[in-house]
């Protein structure tokens, strides 16, 4: 595909999706994997501004979509990792909502006993191999764990999930070089949401786009809407498909935009950000989730009261998990080194 400027013009690419290749059934599983990533981050924005969350917290409300079609393309076997904006990327591989919510309040019952935070997410039961707030440093355990998959010569892919902000990382390249000299089964995810930090894309590069770097290391890359779901979720099926029969790597570029600041739950008011309220208002057009639930209410798929009645359900799901993770205690200081190293 060609490098499509319109896809960082937030004036395109609001229009409902097209839905017609779908059945209801999958159509609405996606719907409800957005809307409990979007209320679960929604939950933990508001409750880090009441100060009840220790953790530094890193949203990605807009960003939904990206995951959730990712995610419905793997097995349990897959080796998945991610960075310091994970919660999608976990959630959407179904981990259990309540320990990750215990985790990042640093309790006991939490993904990772509590000693991480919402930075250093774990979930090997859903094949979440790990986050790490060092940006990149989780690529080439990607390209390692591509490594095992072919020396064992089983069907498992593994799935790297990193920023704009990453690409700028020597270990990026090579790691697209490794995996592609050795034609390991890697998906290369780029989350381009345009911003590293503070700092916009057209401060730092010459092209808003980074799939450029892939094709120098001759691995195929698509560039897709970041905010169109089905979009995203043909792509990676195919692409997924090849690597895990014919393994090879791909790298897949999608474009996107995060609606708070870097940290926390501010919208725009990290210090030295550049992009105004009217930016981020004229981003929210290109909603993934609005989008998919007007084609469903264009083609008479749904009405707008069952869409209540999920958005009740989903809320009060992530509302009571909330409050029972906060109940939870916390780890007890004389197990501080446990964990340290694996027994
Ligand atoms: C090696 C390293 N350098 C710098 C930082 C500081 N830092 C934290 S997040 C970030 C920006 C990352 O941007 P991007 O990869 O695009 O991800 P996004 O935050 O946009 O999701 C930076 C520079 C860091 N954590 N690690």
């Amino acid at each position: 595909m060609s490098d499509n400027f319109n896809l960082i013009d937030p004036n395109y690419y609001i229009s409902p999706l097209d839905v017609s290749d779908y059945e209801i059934g999958f159509l609405m599983k996606i719907l409800k994997k957005m809307l409990l990533i979007r209320f679960t981050e929604e939950c933990l924005a508001s409750n880090k501004k009441e100060g009840k969350i220790g953790s530094p917290v890193h949203l990605g409300i807009g960003q939904e979509a990206i995951a959730t079609a990712i995610s419905e393309c793997l097995n349990k076997e897959d080796y998945i990792f991610g960075n310091h904006r994970s919660h999608s990327h976990v959630l959407s591989l179904g981990t259990n909502l309540q320990s990750f919510f215990a985790e990042i309040l640093c309790k006991s019952s939490g993904l990772s006993g509590g000693r991480g935070g919402s930075m250093h997410l774990i979930d090997e039961s859903v094949g979440f191999y790990g986050s790490v707030p060092i940006v990149a440093g989780t690529v080439p355990l990607a390209v390692g764990a591509g490594f095992t998959s072919k020396l064992k010569k089983n069907k498992s892919i593994s799935v790297s999930y990193f920023g704009d902000g990453a690409i700028e990382e020597g270990v990026v390249h090579e790691s697209l070089n490794l995996a592609r000299i050795n034609q390991l089964p890697v998906i290369f995810v780029l989350e381009n949401n345009l911003f590293s930090s503070h700092l916009h894309i057209s401060q730092r590069q010459p092209s808003p786009f980074s799939s450029r770097y892939s094709k120098a290391n001759d691995i195929e890359s698509f560039l897709v809407d970041g905010n169109n779901v089905l979009e995203l979720f043909k792509c990676a099926s195919k692409i997924i498909s090849n690597c895990r029969n014919k393994h090879r790597p791909y790298f897949i570029e999608a474009v996107t935009y995060r609606w708070l600041g870097h940290v926390d739950w501010r919208e725009d008011i990290d210090v030295g950000v550049s992009r105004s309220k009217t930016d981020i208002e004229k981003w929210k057009r290109r909603d993934p989730i609005k989008r998919l639930e007007d084609s469903l209410l264009n083609k008479c798929l749904t009405t707008k009261k069952d869409l209540k009645n999920i958005r009740d359900e989903l809320k009060s799901y992530v509302e009571e998990s909330w409050i029972k993770a906060l109940n939870a205690s916390k780890p007890n200081p004389d197990s501080l080194i446990d964990h340290v190293y694996r027994q």
